[in-house]
C-alpha cells in the first residue's frame, strides 16, 4: 500500500472510531430546527451534511483544515523558485488532515505523473463531438468515457466487502486527478488550437504541467494555475458540484460517475460557469459604453441596468458568505503582483469599488460582495486564455480535488445512501392548519 494511502487509512480509523462514540453518546443531540421557509427557500443555513475536507465561514469565508487561503498560500510547499502553493499540498492537506512537507507534495506529483495516461478511446469519444460543443460538456463526456477504467466498479462487480470500498474509491480518485488535466486540455487544444495537441511533461507539477499542455509557457501563468487549482478546490459540501458529487457517490456510484455527475453541477451559470459570465458581461458592458476602460459611473449605470432587465451581476453575490470571498482577495492580490496595469483587471477592480453598494441598495440581496468568479477570468485573460467559455474547465479540474478527497471520506467513513424526505405543499398546508 502506497504511504498517503496507509496514513489515510490510519486517520479514517481513528475517526470512525470517534463518530461512533460521537452517535453513540449525543446522537440525539439536537443542532438546528428546520422553519418551512428554508425547505422552500434552498435549504439555506440547514445543516445536513459531513464534509471533512473544508468548513466554510459566512463573514471569514473558507478554511481547508483550519486553514484560511493567507496561511496555505504562505505554508504549503511551493514548486521550485514559485510563488504561490502546489495544489498537490492542499489534495494532502484535505484527505489526511495536515500540512504536507515538500517530499509529502513531491510524492504526490510523482504519483499522479505516473498514473495520468488517457487511453485513446476517451479522446476519440471527444473527438465524435462537434467542436462547438461546449467545453464544459466535452469534459464531463470525457470524464464519462473515462469510466471504463474503473477499478472500484470493476471490484463491486466481483463482489467486495463494504469495509474496502474505500480502498478501490481512493484509488480512482489518484487516477482521475491524475488524467484531469490531460482531457482539459485535450479539449482546449482541440476546440481553439486546430487540434495541435502538447505532450505531458512528466517532469512538471501537476498544475505546472497542465498549464505547459494548454500551450501557455510565461511562468507567471504557471503560479497563476497553481494559485487557481488551489483555491478552487473545494468550498465544503453543500455547494451544487460538492453535494451532487457526494449525493451520486452515495448510491455507490463509482468516483468517475459522481464526478461528472457532480460536474454538469458547476456547469450552471449560478454556479461555476459565473466565471464565463462575468467575462461576457463586462465584455458586453465595454461594446455598449464603446470603451475599453469604463468609468466607475458607467459601471455603476451598466449594474443599474442588468438589475432594471431581471439579470444577475455574475460574480457577485453567495448563498453562505457574507463579505468578500477571500478566493477574490487572493487573486486580487495575485494582480496587484503581476499585472497592476492590465486594463480589464482594473475594470474588475473598479466594479469591486461599486458594484457592492449598488447591490446593498436593493435590500434584497444578502450578500452584495464579490465571489471566486468575480476576478478569474481577467487574470486568464491577461496571459492570453482568452476563451472564456473553457474557464470552468478549469474551475473543474482543481474541484476535483476537493470532491474526490471527500468522496474517498464518505466510503471511508461509510456514509450511507443519502435520502432525505421531501414533502407536498399541500402536506404542509395541513401541517400549519394541525389537522
Ligand atoms: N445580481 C442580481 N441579483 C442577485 C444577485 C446578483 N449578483 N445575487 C443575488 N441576487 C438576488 C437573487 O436572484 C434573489 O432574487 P429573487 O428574490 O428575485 O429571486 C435575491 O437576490 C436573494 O438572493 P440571495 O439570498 O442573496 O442569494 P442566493 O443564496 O439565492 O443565491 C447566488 C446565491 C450565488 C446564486 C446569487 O448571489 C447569484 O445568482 N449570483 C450571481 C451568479 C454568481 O456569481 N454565481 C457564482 C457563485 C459562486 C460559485 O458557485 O461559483
Amino acid at each position: 500500500m502506497g504511504y498517503i494511502k496507509d496514513l489515510f487509512k490510519e486517520k479514517s480509523t481513528a475517526l470512525n472510531a470517534d463518530i461512533k462514540k460521537m452517535i453513540a453518546e449525543h446522537g440525539d443531540y439536537k443542532i438546528g430546527e428546520i422553519t418551512i421557509a428554508q425547505v422552500y427557500q434552498g435549504m439555506r443555513g440547514m445543516t445536513g451534511l459531513i464534509t471533512e475536507t473544508s468548513l466554510l465561514d459566512s463573514n471569514e469565508g473558507i478554511r481547508f483544515r483550519g486553514y484560511s487561503i493567507p496561511e496555505l498560500r504562505e505554508k504549503l510547499p511551493k514548486a521550485e523558485g514559485g510563488t504561490e502553493p502546489l495544489p498537490e499540498g492542499l489534495f494532502h492537506l484535505m484527505l489526511i488532515g495536515e500540512l504536507p512537507t515538500k517530499e509529502d507534495v513531491d510524492h504526490l506529483t510523482a504519483v499522479w505523473a505516473r498514473r495520468s495516461h488517457v487511453p485513446n478511446y476517451v479522446f476519440d469519444v471527444i473527438e465524435s463531438l462537434p467542436v462547438n460543443t461546449h467545453p464544459m460538456t466535452q469534459f464531463s463526456i470525457g470524464i464519462m468515457a473515462l469510466q471504463r477504467e474503473s477499478i472500484f466498479a470493476k471490484e463491486y462487480e466481483k463482489g467486495i466487502n463494504k469495509k474496502d470500498h474505500w480502498d478501490f474509491i481512493y484509488e480512482d480518485t489518484m487516477n482521475l486527478i491524475a488524467r484531469l488535466p490531460r482531457v482539459a486540455a485535450y479539449i482546449y487544444r482541440r476546440k481553439y488550437k486546430n487540434g495541435d495537441h502538447i505532450h505531458p511533461n512528466g517532469m512538471l507539477d501537476w498544475a505546472g504541467n497542465f498549464a505547459h499542455m494548454l500551450g501557455i509557457e510565461d511562468k507567471g501563468f504557471w503560479a497563476l494555475m497553481r494559485l487557481y487549482m488551489t483555491i478552487h478546490a473545494d468550498h465544503e459540501g453543500g455547494n451544487v458540484s460538492a453535494h451532487t458529487t457526494h449525493l451520486v457517490g452515495s448510491a455507490l456510484s463509482d468516483p468517475y460517475l459522481a464526478l461528472a455527475a457532480g460536474m454538469n453541477g458547476l456547469a450552471g451559470p449560478l454556479h461555476g460557469l459565473a466565471n464565463q459570465e462575468v467575462i461576457r458581461w463586462i465584455e458586453e458592458m465595454q461594446r455598449e459604453l464603446e470603451t475599453e476602460a469604463p468609468s466607475k459611473e458607467q459601471i455603476a449605470d451598466y449594474i443599474r441596468k442588468t438589475l432594471s432587465e431581471g439579470k444577475v451581476v455574475p460574480g457577485y453575490g453567495h448563498a453562505v458568505l457574507r463579505k468578500t470571498d477571500p478566493r477574490f482577495t487572493a487573486q486580487m492580490e495575485f494582480g496587484k503582483t503581476h499585472c497592476p496595469d492590465d486594463p480589464l483587471v482594473q475594470t474588475v477592480w473598479n466594479i469591486y469599488d461599486v458594484a457592492p453598494g449598488i447591490l446593498g441598495e436593493t435590500g434584497k440581496i444578502k450578500n452584495p460582495w464579490p465571489n471566486v468568479d468575480a476576478h478569474s477570468g481577467a487574470l486568464l485573460k491577461h496571459y492570453g486564455l482568452v476563451e472564456e467559455d473553457f474557464y470552468t474547465v478549469l474551475f473543474g479540474v482543481s474541484r476535483a480535488l476537493g470532491v474526490l478527497a471527500s468522496l474517498c471520506w464518505d466510503r471511508a467513513l461509510g456514509l450511507p445512501l443519502e435520502r432525505p424526505k421531501s414533502v407536498t405543499t399541500e402536506y404542509l398546508k395541513k401541517l400549519v392548519v394541525g389537522e
